[in-house]
C-alpha cells in the first residue's frame, strides 16, 4: 500500500470527445507499469461490471486514462500515454491510442502547467506514446486560460463547446507497421470479406449485410446479439496475428467495424465493436481508418460508401456522424487526417483508490 492510497492522487476528470477519463500526471503514478496498472484498476473500480467502488463509468468509453508528462521529444510539447482500463477484467492496456481522450490532452496539459498558452489560441503538439506519432491540437485560450465553452457541436454529446481541432500525419500503420498489414485491401476470414487496416487504429472492416444485419441496429440490440458477437470475436482472433498484433484475446485491438450504405447523407454507416461492446458513436482513429478504407477500390467499405466531393468524410454512427478530414495525394493515397472534437473539464481533485 503506497502513500498515494491514503493521500489521494491529483486527478482531472474530463470528457474528451465522446469518451470520459482520468487525466493524471506520470509523476504522480508509480513508474513501474505493473504497479501503475494495479493502482489504475483500483482507482477505476475494476474488475467489476458496475465499477461501483471506483470512478469508472461501467463502460469501456468511460473507463479510460490519459497519463501526461513533459515531452520526451523536441518536436512535441507533451507526452500522452493512453491506457484502457477494462471494466470487468483485471486488465489495463496500452495497445491502442484514443483520439477522443486525445481531445482533452491539450486542455489538461495547460491546466497542469505542462504547456504555456501563447495567445487566444494555443497549439499543442502531443506526442502519442502508444504509437510514437505527434498530433497537433488547437485549443482556445483567451486570457491565458482554457475556454471550454463555445459553438462547436459533435454528435453523441449534447449542446455545444469550444472546438478542439486535431490533425494527424504519419499515422498509417501506427500499431501494425503498415496501413494494410497483409498487403491486401481484402482478406477472407471465416468466409467474410474483410479489410485489415491501421490508419491510427487497427480495425477489421466488414459489411454488416455479410453478417446478416443491416447496420442500423441500436447499440443495445447489437450488444444483445450473442451469435453476432461470437462470430466477430472468432474473426478478430484470426485477424490479430495477420495484422502483426499476435494473440489479441486480451487486447482491445483490432476493433471490429461493420459498414453499410450511408442513410443520412454521409459517406458510410458504421457500427463499431471496441472490441466486445458496440461503441455509442465511433472512435476518432477508428473513423479515420474506416474513411481510409472507403477510398480503397474493391474493399467492403468502398462497395457501400458514397465518397464526398471534398475532404470531409461524415462517418455515420449510432447517434449521428463523426466528421473526419481526409487529405489524399494525386495517386489517391491518404497523407493526412484530422477531426473536430470538443472537451470539457468536469472535475479537478484527488482520487482515492480502493486498497
Ligand atoms: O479510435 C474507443 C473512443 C475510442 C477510441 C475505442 C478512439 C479512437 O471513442 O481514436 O477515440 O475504440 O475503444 O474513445
Amino acid at each position: 500500500m503506497g502513500r498515494d492510497d491514503e493521500d489521494g492522487i491529483p486527478c482531472l476528470w474530463m470528457r474528451g470527445g465522446t469518451s470520459k477519463g482520468a487525466y493524471l500526471l506520470a509523476v504522480d503514478l508509480p513508474a513501474e507499469p505493473a504497479a501503475r496498472d494495479d493502482l489504475l484498476l483500483r482507482l477505476m473500480g475494476s474488475p467489476d461490471g458496475a465499477q461501483i467502488d471506483g470512478i469508472g463509468g461501467a463502460d469501456p468509453l468511460t473507463s479510460k486514462v490519459a497519463v501526461l508528462g513533459p515531452s520526451s521529444r523536441p518536436d512535441a510539447d507533451v507526452d500522452y500515454l493512453f491506457l484502457q482500463v477494462f471494466v470487468d477484467r483485471p486488465l489495463v492496456s496500452a495497445a491502442q491510442g484514443c483520439g477522443n481522450i486525445l481531445a482533452g490532452v491539450g486542455p489538461a496539459a495547460i491546466e497542469r502547467g505542462l504547456v504555456a498558452t501563447t495567445g487566444a489560441e494555443t497549439e499543442v503538439r502531443i506526442h502519442m506514446l502508444n504509437t510514437g506519432e505527434v498530433a497537433l491540437a488547437r485549443i482556445r485560450t483567451p486570457g491565458g486560460r482554457v475556454s471550454y465553452d463555445g459553438e462547436a457541436r459533435i454528435d453523441g454529446v449534447p449542446g455545444t463547446a469550444a472546438p478542439v481541432r486535431l490533425m494527424f500525419t504519419g499515422i498509417e500503420g501506427a500499431m501494425c507497421g503498415a496501413l494494410l498489414p497483409t498487403g491486401r485491401a481484402v482478406d477472407e476470414l471465416d468466409g467474410i470479406a474483410c479489410t485489415l487496416i491501421d490508419n491510427g487504429m487497427p480495425c477489421v472492416i466488414l459489411r454488416a449485410a455479410d453478417l446478416g444485419v443491416d447496420g442500423t441496429e441500436t447499440r443495445a440490440a447489437l450488444d444483445g446479439d450473442a451469435a453476432l458477437k461470437a462470430r466477430l470475436e472468432a474473426i478478430r482472433l484470426e485477424a490479430g496475428p495477420l495484422m502483426g498484433l499476435g494473440d489479441v484475446a486480451a487486447a482491445p485491438v483490432p476493433k471490429m467495424t461493420l459498414v453499410s450504405p450511408p442513410r443520412t447523407g454521409g459517406v458510410v454507416g458504421t457500427r463499431s465493436f471496441i472490441p466486445h461492446r458496440c461503441h455509442a458513436t465511433i472512435g476518432v482513429f477508428a473513423a479515420v481508418s474506416v474513411a481510409t478504407a472507403c477510398t480503397l477500390p474493391g474493399s467492403p467499405a468502398a462497395s457501400v460508401a458514397v465518397l464526398p466531393e471534398d475532404e470531409v468524410f461524415a462517418i455515420e454512427h449510432p447517434t449521428g456522424a463523426a466528421e473526419v478530414l481526409i487529405r489524399r495525394d494525386a495517386a489517391g493515397a491518404v497523407i493526412a487526417a484530422g477531426t473536430l472534437r470538443t472537451a470539457r473539464k468536469l472535475f479537478d481533485g484527488r482520487v482515492f483508490p480502493r486498497r
